[in-house]
């Protein structure tokens, strides 16, 4: 049956593709309610041929309401979905405020859907980059099982939200007029440095810990354990990760290395991947297919490719893996693992 659906952060990179992918899902919605910050108030959004405006966010925007897409921020989620928890409302959020609370369980439906059985009204969506790998890699730990993984990221600049995404545009057309480029955003808002991404590199995503990873390597690390091992300290799964924005505005590619106790074939990786949920293997040199962001742009499934054995150590191998950062990174995962609850009466 129809239900109440509201999406906080409504107005922002990943807010308004859950309202698409919501429209194109086969949920049905019996009313939408649109939440942002006050600067938003009055905006329209249009929703299966339905117009709705943005109101602004409070504890009582909940009321009546059966389940909340959120990508507000962590903050708003740490103060708003408590309230949408004890209103009644499943909420399903892509910040990473509940992502490691032991009562949250962190989804990707591919990988680990079973866990939405034990939720209290909280389901946490991953971080982008570590949805894609998982994606790629967790077929694999099911028949092989894994051991390591070894990442390196290429972070696309939407994953900092619409306002990094501008600045990198912006830059681009002052580097072509021959201006100097203004960095107000990146790496992180609120940091004493800012630099430019357009024809540049920066290997900062997110604010540095003390043990000098960043936090994104962090989150990476971490989700990878609980998702997989369900333990965000298990040391028989070993990952570490070095996370890099890029001056591409949508698409996150990620370099990963891993070991398997199993030494398969490429071919019977290749086979295992190309039958798994969610991926589109593009991987054929002769051709030169592999997966890029511009042509991972839009689409709801995660590319692999470049799959490669390491010549000197049986059961290491490499792959690259691409897939829209602001759909199956955020709010196509979110709205799949609704359309999952939804099916089995989770909600
Ligand atoms: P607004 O557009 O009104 O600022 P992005 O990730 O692209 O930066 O988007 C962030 C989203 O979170 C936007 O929809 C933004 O709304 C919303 N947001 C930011 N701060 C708040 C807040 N205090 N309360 C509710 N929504 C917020
Ligand atoms: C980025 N991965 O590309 C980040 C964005 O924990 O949900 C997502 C941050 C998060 O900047």
């Amino acid at each position: 049956s129809a239900i109440t659906v509201a999406i906080l952060g409504a107005t922002g990179a990943v807010g308004t593709r859950m309202i698409e992918q919501l429209e194109q899902s086969n949920i049905e919605v019996r009313d939408l309610r649109l939440l942002a910050s006050p600067r938003s108030v009055g905006k329209v959004q249009t929703f299966r041929g339905q117009e709705y405006e943005v109101s602004a966010a409070t504890p009582d925007s909940f009321i009546g309401v059966d389940l909340v897409l959120s990508s507000a921020g962590g903050s708003v989620s740490k103060k708003l979905i408590p309230h949408a928890v004890k209103n009644g409302a499943v909420c399903i959020d892509n910040t990473s405020a509940f992502r490691m609370d032991p009562e949250v369980p962190l989804v990707i439906p591919e990988v680990n859907s079973d866990d939405l059985d034990w939720h209290h009204g909280i389901i946490a969506n991953p971080n982008c980059s570590t949805i894609q790998m998982l994606v790629a890699l967790a077929p694999l730990d099911r028949k092989y099982g894994l051991n390591r993984i070894i990442v390196s990221t290429y972070q696309a600049a939407s994953g900092a939200g619409q306002s990094a995404w501008s600045e990198l545009l912006e830059e681009a057309r002052q580097h072509l007029d021959g201006q100097a480029e203004i960095a107000k955003i990146l790496p992180v808002s609120g940091a004493s440095h800012h630099y430019p991404l357009a024809f540049n590199l920066l290997p900062q995503i997110d604010v540095f810990e003390d043990n000098g990873y960043t936090h994104e390597e962090w989150k990476m690390i971490h989700e990878s354990k609980k998702i997989l091992r369900h333990d965000l300290n298990n040391s028989d799964l070993k990952v570490t990760a070095t996370c890099v924005r890029v001056p591409v505005p949508v698409g996150h590619g990620e370099s990963v290395y891993f070991e398997l106790e199993q030494n398969p074939s490429v071919p019977e990786i290749q086979t295992v991947l190309d039958q798994a949920d969610g991926i589109v293997l593009q991987d054929d040199p002769r051709t030169q297919l592999y997966p890029q962001p511009i042509t991972a742009e839009g689409h709801q499934s995660t590319f692999v490719g470049r799959i490669r054995a390491d010549a000197e150590n049986p059961g290491g191998y490499n792959l690259w893996v691409v897939s829209d950062n602001l759909l199956k990174g955020a709010a196509w995962n979110a709205v799949q693992i609704a359309e999952t609850l939804v099916q089995r009466e989770l909600l």
